[in-house]
């Protein structure tokens, strides 16, 4: 399913984000940014140690030793991968408080946009961040991810942005999801 929004487009896929050729896919990390399992192990195995390397200098250098903190992001190359880039943000782990966790959710979303439009990439690819191992419910995260993404192509030239679901399930949830947000604009 792709839509045009303000000139932009969007797009939801079902595939595996480590082989997709946008100039940026961002990782759902957590906030060691040493990588871990489902979607951040995949992208640490497909990028190669490099990616690692990158991410533990960021630590040291910019996070001055500190995690990084939920709903923020953080820009590195892509090394082995299609992507030029990876940008790496910290969801919400889901503890049942839809209220804190929808805004953090929110945060990942727009602060990694916004981080891609600082940096002149034009075209970026999100996994449904959080709703894994996180355990947000996904049809609450998907509501969340796409109200969030529409907003801001509605207010900036970007270019396109593409959600990359890893299941028909997911597929169907989030293309439910849009048809609900795209009705409230
Ligand atoms: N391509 C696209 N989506 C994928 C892929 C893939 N290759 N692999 C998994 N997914 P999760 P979270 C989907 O658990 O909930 C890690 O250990 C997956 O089916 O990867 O934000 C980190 O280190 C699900 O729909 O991320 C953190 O500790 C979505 O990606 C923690 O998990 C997100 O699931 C982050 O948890």
């Amino acid at each position: 399913m792709k839509i045009e929004v303000n000139g932009n487009s969007l797009e939801l896929m079902i595939g595996d984000i480590t082989k997709q050729s946008t100039e940026a896919i961002v990782n759902a990390a957590n906030g060691t940014l040493m990588g871990g399992g489902g979607v951040d192990g995949a992208i640490h195995q497909a990028a190669g140690s490099e990616l690692v390397e990158e991410c533990k200098k960021i630590r040291e250098e910019d996070l001055d030793g500190n995690y990084l903190r939920t709903g923020k992001a953080v820009i590195t190359q892509g090394y082995d991968l299609p992507a030029k880039f990876v940008i790496h943000t910290v969801g919400p782990v889901w503890d049942g408080n839809n209220q804190v966790a929808s805004e953090q959710l929110e945060e990942s979303y727009l602060n990694s946009l916004n981080l891609a439009k600082e940096n002149g990439i034009t075209s970026i690819t999100f996994p449904s961040i959080s709703t894994g191992v996180y355990r947000y419910p996904v049809q609450l995260a998907s509501v969340i991810a796409l109200h969030t993404i529409v907003e801001f192509l509605q207010n900036n030239r970007f270019g396109d942005v593409t959600m990359t679901l890893f299941s028909e399930r997911d597929y169907q949830v989030y293309k439910k999801a849009l048809k609900g947000v795209l009705e409230k604009i």
